[in-house]
């Protein structure tokens, strides 16, 4: 878009378009000529754990402006951030993803996965048949609490690094550092890898 089109035509019936909705366009466009690497972490303690987190994979592969990079081995946690023994064992597992899409509607396919896999959420924490979780858009840092980038709470969980660092030993966590240096921090304890169990790349 270009800055005289904003400015507004001499035209009176034409309106000029805010500067706001000139730079969203703005990012837009350059985000479509400009895949962005995004790390979604997935998780699944209720159902067939494993079946859901492949559906999840193949409904963001599914999505027009994603494409699906890397999928990470799969690893059976602990529940975190509840009573021990109080809900079911997860399955935990990373996709590195390239996108064409600004973090937020990539939130709102998130969701529209979690939702189609009759995710219900009642109470935080709760017992879940999927949860999509943004762990890092590219270099993106942002406390919005409806998006918050990185995700608040990846780097302190070795069910989200330690997939990711089997994906990516190199890769870094924005604003939080390298990944193998943030799981070397954490313990691994109720984090246990499935070599029995296998997630595959989208078809
Ligand atoms: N939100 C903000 N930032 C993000 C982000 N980066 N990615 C908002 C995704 N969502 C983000 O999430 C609550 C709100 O967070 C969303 O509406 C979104 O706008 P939710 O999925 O509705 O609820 P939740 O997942 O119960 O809450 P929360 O606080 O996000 O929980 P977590 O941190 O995702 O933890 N234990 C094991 N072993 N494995 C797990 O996968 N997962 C959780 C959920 C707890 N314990 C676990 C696991
Ligand atoms: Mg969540």
């Amino acid at each position: 878009m270009t800055a005289s089109f904003a400015a507004g035509p001499s035209d009176p019936t034409v309106q000029p378009v805010p500067a706001s909705v000139v730079a969203q366009v703005d990012a837009a466009d350059t985000t479509l000529h400009n895949p962005k690497r995004a790390v979604i972490s997935l998780g699944a303690n209720l159902g067939n754990r494993l079946e859901t987190l492949q559906g999840a994979i193949d409904a963001l592969e599914d999505t027009p402006g994603v494409r699906i990079k890397a999928v990470s081995p799969v690893y059976e946690t602990e529940p975190w951030g509840v009573e021990p023994g109080s809900q079911p064992s997860y399955f935990n597992a990373v996709v590195v993803l390239k996108t064409t899409l600004p973090p937020s509607s990539l939130l709102e396919r998130a969701h529209a996965v979690e939702e189609a896999f009759h995710r219900v959420r009642d109470e935080r924490w709760g017992a879940r048949t999927l949860d999509v979780d943004i762990v890092a858009y590219a270099d993106v840092i942002d406390d919005d609490p409806h998006l918050t980038l990185p995700h608040p709470r990846a780097h302190e969980r070795a069910f989200v690094l330690a997939p990711w660092h089997d994906l990516e030993p190199e890769a870094q966590l924005p604003g939080r550092g390298a990944v193998a240096d943030l799981l070397d921090a954490v313990t691994r304890e109720g984090v246990t890898p499935r070599k029995d169990l296998e997630l595959h790349l989208p078809e």
